[in-house]
């Protein structure tokens, strides 16, 4: 049997069979699409979306390939990602979008996919395949080569990508995507580009293309003999620390985690990504790594001679710039599915998931136990915690208040979502994560306006989640119109707004390297001085949020927005909690270093002070090429 269908009928009747199994467990691995029509997509993919909601709905009640209208294509892969990270990457969305604009406005959110290693199916449109009445509204001319179009510039983001200029090349474009989609290795932004015209021609797919297909995600277990070598060198070890990235937390892992923990009495720090993986107030954690981590665990991985990193890609602030691990003799093992991270850091390398791979080192061990000095550090740790959620100073409220009373509102289920700005730091000493899909930064791409539309694929994810949006005044002015989507799908967000008038974040960064918060706050511009420190702007973003249509409430104490959260969890609509912060009041440090160099020349006495400074900080950074295999 054939079935002649458009190329846009054949790539949504195919993603609609496509199924993700682990552990026995089925799921879609395409569960929707999200799309901004225009020309390139609207006859094509739109046509075949409303085909098949058309027919969904006379057989089963149900559209065949649900269909969510985003307001922005960035953002709508932003929603794609908080969906998948919410399931794991065991189960998907795809974007559609229209030609030029429309495609590229995708990038930055392939981009931050790829990092984060989430998968998201990304269907741009594209030029014709016939040229015929080339060049097309929104398409850009290349005097030189022929056959590119802007889509190119998908390649270097995606971890597959492919262009269908004839209608037989879609099956082995499709399978191709699949694959990458649903390899726990592999997967990120996977891009099929779709040429407007070839989109809307038909052609005779064989059925099986069509038939239900289970894609197994494997749980790889580790070579034994790699499982051997790294349990002689944590056996050997005299104070090691692990380090659970969010690896642990998409391998389901905690509970193996947990009882490694426990059995060994190792410390573990977490990562952005990670945090979670053990609940806060487990024996064994020590809170964040690095640049945005606690004191506890920095101090414990500068003395630390042997560091096990399971799922963590080792990012410049969970390392502190590789300043974190002064032992001069410290080895790393690197339990990781991608060998790609496993050696980072001249580690010995335990490729495997990992679950698979911690259950399989655990026996190795052969029962050795560590015992650590960390518990005292632990609770002095938490009281500092404590004081910083409670610290009742000034006029407005301190950003570590907001989170104090955020988190306390918060249950052990509830989502907390994050990416840029000072909050990602702040929540990742302050937040007390209970649960291991509670703490979602975005801190691989960090990318601002992520906050609001990531938020919206995580409640899509699992609706039975309250999720709560930290948003900054920054963030919510450069992507905040998603609200509007989720209204629109009768989605309910706490969305927290954060007004502190700029970039509480770049602006401390930026004292810091001796640029004097040069262009970091939100003021008139001062003629006199040509800087932007003049009255505050009269910008009101509680009413902005109001004009989207969510219901807004206003907060001016710590107090208020206690109660503003309050009633935001009874509602059952989308709520915006506004409330503003001292810009200038900063929460407990994390005795770490980032690595941002300053100017080596300056005629600024600020900068060249921040010079000398910085150079002093440079001298603790190390390369790590220690074999970790060797004694
Ligand atoms: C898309 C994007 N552009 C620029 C940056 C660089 N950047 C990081 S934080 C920040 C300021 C964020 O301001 P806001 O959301 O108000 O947070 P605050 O720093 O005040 O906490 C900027 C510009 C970024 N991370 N993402
Ligand atoms: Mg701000």
């Amino acid at each position: 049997m054939k079935h002649r269908l458009t190329v846009a009928q054949a790539v949504v009747r195919f993603l609609a069979n496509q199924l993700t199994e682990r552990d026995g467990i089925r799921q879609r691995a395409v569960a929707g699409f999200l799309g901004i029509f225009g020309h390139g997509n609207v006859a094509g993919i739109g046509q075949a979306l409303l085909q098949a909601q058309r027919t969904g709905q006379a057989a089963s009640g149900r559209a065949e390939m649900p269909y969510i209208l985003a307001r922005n294509e960035q953002a709508m892969v932003h929603t794609a990602v908080g969906y998948a990270r919410m399931r794991n990457r065991l189960s998907a969305m795809a974007c559609t979008a229209s030609i030029g604009p429309g495609s590229t406005n995708m990038l930055t959110g392939a981009a931050l996919a790829t990092v984060n290693r989430i998968p998201v199916l990304l269907l741009p449109s594209d030029v014709f395949a016939t040229r015929v009445a080339t060049p097309v509204l929104q398409e850009l001319e290349d005097s030189r080569f022929g056959d590119v179009s802007v889509n190119d510039a998908f390649r270097p983001l995606s971890k597959y990508f492919d262009r269908v200029w004839r209608p037989e090349q879609l099956p082995q474009a499709l399978l191709g995507a699949m694959r990458v989609l649903t390899d726990p290795v592999e997967t990120g932004a996977v891009t099929i580009c779709l040429p407007q015209d070839v989109q809307a021609e038909a052609y005779e797919y064989p059925d099986e293309l069509f038939a239900q297909r289970v894609w197994h995600v494997a749980r790889a277990v580790p070579d034994p003999l790699a499982v051997e070598a790294a349990a002689a060198v944590i056996r050997g070890a005299k104070r090691p620390l692990i380090v659970a990235g969010g690896g642990v937390i998409y391998s389901e892992a905690s509970g193996q985690l947990d009882r490694f923990a426990r059995e060994t009495g190792i410390p573990v720090a977490d990562t952005q990504a990670g945090k979670g993986a053990l609940s806060w107030d487990h024996p064994n954690a020590v809170g964040g790594l690095g640049a945005t981590g606690s004191p506890v665990a920095n101090r414990l991985a500068g003395h630390a001679d042997v560091v096990l990193g399971v799922g963590t890609r080792y990012s410049d602030f969970t390392t502190a710039s590789r300043t974190a691990f002064r032992h001069p003799q410290v080895r790393f093992v690197n339990l990781n599915v991608a060998s790609f991270d496993a050696g980072k850091l001249s580690a010995l390398p335990l490729v495997a998931d990992a679950r698979a791979g911690l259950a399989a080192l655990r026996p190795a061990l052969h029962g050795r136990r560590f015992t650590g000095d960390f518990h005292d550090d632990v609770a002095a740790w938490n009281a500092t915690v404590d004081r910083a959620y409670r610290k009742r100073s000034g006029e407005l409220p301190t950003q570590a208040e907001v989170i104090g009373v955020v988190n306390d509102a918060c249950g052990a289920r509830d989502v907390v979502v994050q990416a840029a700005g000072s909050l990602p730091g702040d929540l990742q000493r302050l937040w007390r994560a209970g649960d291991p899909k509670q703490y979602h930064v975005e801190y691989g791409y960090s990318c601002m306006g992520f906050e609001i539309a990531g938020a919206l694929g995580i409640k899509l994810a699992d609706p039975s989640r309250e999720v709560y949006a930290l948003v900054g005044d920054g963030s919510y002015l450069m992507m905040a119109q998603e609200i509007v989507t989720a209204i629109a799908e009768g989605v309910k967000l706490i969305v927290v707004v954060v007004q502190n008038h700029g970039f509480a974040s770049i602006g401390a960064l930026s004292e810091q390297v001796g640029s004097q918060r040069f262009g970091t706050s939100y003021r008139f511009k001062n003629a006199q001085t040509g800087d932007y420190d003049g009255p505050l702007l009269p910008v009101d973003l509680a009413l902005n949020a109001e004009s989207l249509g969510a219901a807004v409430i206003r907060c001016r104490t710590a107090a208020d927005l206690a109660e503003g959260l309050k009633r935001a969890r009874e509602a059952d609509h989308l709520t915006v909690v506004h409330v503003e912060t001292d810009p200038l009041a900063t929460g407990p440090g994390s005795d770490s270093w980032w690595d941002v160099p300053v100017a080596e020349v300056a005629t600024l006495h600020s900068t060249r002070h921040a010079r000398a400074g910085y150079l002093e900080g440079k001298r603790d950074q190390r390369h790590h090429l220690r074999p970790g295999g060797q004694a």
